[in-house]
């Protein structure tokens, strides 16, 4: 059997296997089509059915999460854990709570992560958890309750050499210190279960800043690289979360120029840019008032609202999609390189879509996949592991050189896997073949477990 039918067979069985399960089989499939050439390089991959081991978790846990609302009314919601791969580290990823969270939502989320984790050169394997349940219009006590119900099951799948959660969409600062409180409840144990953690129990710092920092740091080597640079840019996100507010403070600090961001409500044109002022404004507002983009217009009426729109009609040099899953079609692509696009940086999760990303590579842009640029908020979870376990904590500008240090080799492991197999600037083969090979010959290692 050739390599290509042979990967061919192997995706073909994923979805027989789970024929309901989409954005899983879409994740798949973006590695799948890369890995050709270092399995044609190193039959003993294949021989050993490495590739049909990693599309299977080694282990997916769901359970009933019953908790009660600030009305005395019962509710179930489901909980899950996805371990998905454990050959270099305990299992380490996000938990998402939202609305949408099913088991394929985390499978894609835990698969992609095992390959992320492998990039950032930490001791991290790959997982993923999460629930149905919303925060968003609950009460603090309900989110309270909520947390306390799902580590109430949790907690006895996780630990600190076991597994290691740490937040997502939806599930920020204030969830993981009830999580880590319900934890220690349990158990009795104060330990780094969980990243992301405040200041004051455990936590890192940079941790809140380290995946918007990490997308700009990614970025400006693909620009160092060709010997420019994002100074003078003009750069729009989409979101504006705890990535998208951070990716633009890291992108003015070097000097480019953002002027587009969104949220649900629609996207924000600001043609002058964001100021540091600007960005302080708006971490008030979303982090701290939960309020929206529309706001912002209101405040500095220079700025446009586009009502219910996304960022990527906005003219740009650089885009960094910061939001979800998807979020970036075929048509915004084309839309993006109409108007002079030449940079694409992934802070989400899979959010260009495959015919995006097809758009990008057949008009020969920069394109970074999120498994390479968006690292840098779980490799600052290892590095709240690593101060956790020497009871130590380290100083902003050691957290952060250690950010930019790994932000560079993630880069340069791309750049070195696309010269040896691919061709020039394909960072989504470079990405995939680097975090492959590790897991890969881990996993050989080990044996047949
Ligand atoms: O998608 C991700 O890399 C995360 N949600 C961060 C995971 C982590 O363990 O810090």
């Amino acid at each position: 059997m050739s390599t290509k039918a042979y990967l061919q067979s192997v995706m073909d069985g994923v979805k027989k296997k789970d024929p309901a399960e989409q954005l899983f089989h879409q994740a798949v499939e973006e590695v799948l089509i890369t890995l050709e050439p270092i399995l044609d390089a190193q039959p003993k991959y294949m021989q050993n059915a490495i590739v049909e081991r990693m599309v299977e978790p080694e282990r997916v846990i769901t359970f009933r999460v019953p908790w009660t609302d600030d009305k005395g009314q019962i509710h179930i919601n489901r909980g899950y854990r996805v371990q998905f791969n454990s050959a270099i580290g305990p299992y380490k990823g996000g938990l998402r709570f939202h609305e949408t969270v099913a088991l394929s939502t985390l499978k894609f989320l835990g698969f992609e992560q095992t390959f992320k984790n492998s990039l950032t050169g930490l001791p991290m394997g790959g997982g993923k958890g999460g629930s149905d349940f919303d925060t968003r219009g609950k009460s603090e006590a309900e989110v309270m309750r909520y947390c306390q119900a799902f580590m109430t099951e949790l907690y006895r799948h996780i630990g600190e050499n076991t597994d290691v959660p740490a937040g997502d969409l939806g599930l920020g600062g204030r969830e993981i210190g009830y999580l880590f409180g319900q934890y220690k409840k349990i158990t009795n144990r104060y330990v780094g279960v969980l990243t992301g953690k405040g200041l004051e129990f455990g936590g890192s710092l940079i941790r809140t800043e380290a995946t918007g920092y990490g997308v700009v740091y990614f970025a400006e080597e693909m620009m160092k690289l060709r010997g420019d640079s994002l100074k003078g840019k003009t750069c729009i996100i989409s979101g504006a979360g705890n990535v998208g507010i951070h990716t633009a403070e890291k992108l003015l600090e070097l000097g480019a120029k953002v002027v587009g961001m969104s949220d649900y409500s629609g996207a924000v044109y600001d043609e002058e840019g964001l100021t540091t002022e600007k960005i302080a404004y708006l971490k008030d507002l979303i982090f701290n008032k939960r309020g929206l983009l529309t706001e912002y217009v209101k405040k500095y009426t220079g700025a446009k609202h586009l009502p219910g729109k996304k960022s990527w009609s906005i003219p740009c040099y650089a885009a960094f999609p910061t939001s979800r899953e998807n979020e970036l079609d075929g048509n915004d692509a084309k839309e993006l390189l109409k108007n002079g696009c030449k940079l694409v940086c992934e802070g989400a999760n899979m959010p260009c879509s495959p015919e995006a990303i097809t758009a990008f590579q057949q008009a020969k842009i920069l394109y970074a996949p999120g498994k390479a640029a968006n690292a840098g908020g779980v490799a600052c979870s290892g590095l709240e592991m690593t101060q956790n376990s020497i009871r130590l904590s380290w100083t902003r500008e050691e957290v952060d050189a250690h950010l930019h240090k790994i932000m560079q080799h993630i880069h340069s492991s791309c750049v070195n896997a696309y010269k040896e197999f691919g061709t020039d600037g394909d960072y989504l083969l470079g990405a995939n073949i680097a975090g492959f090979k590790k897991v890969a010959d881990a996993m050989l290692a080990q044996g047949i477990v």
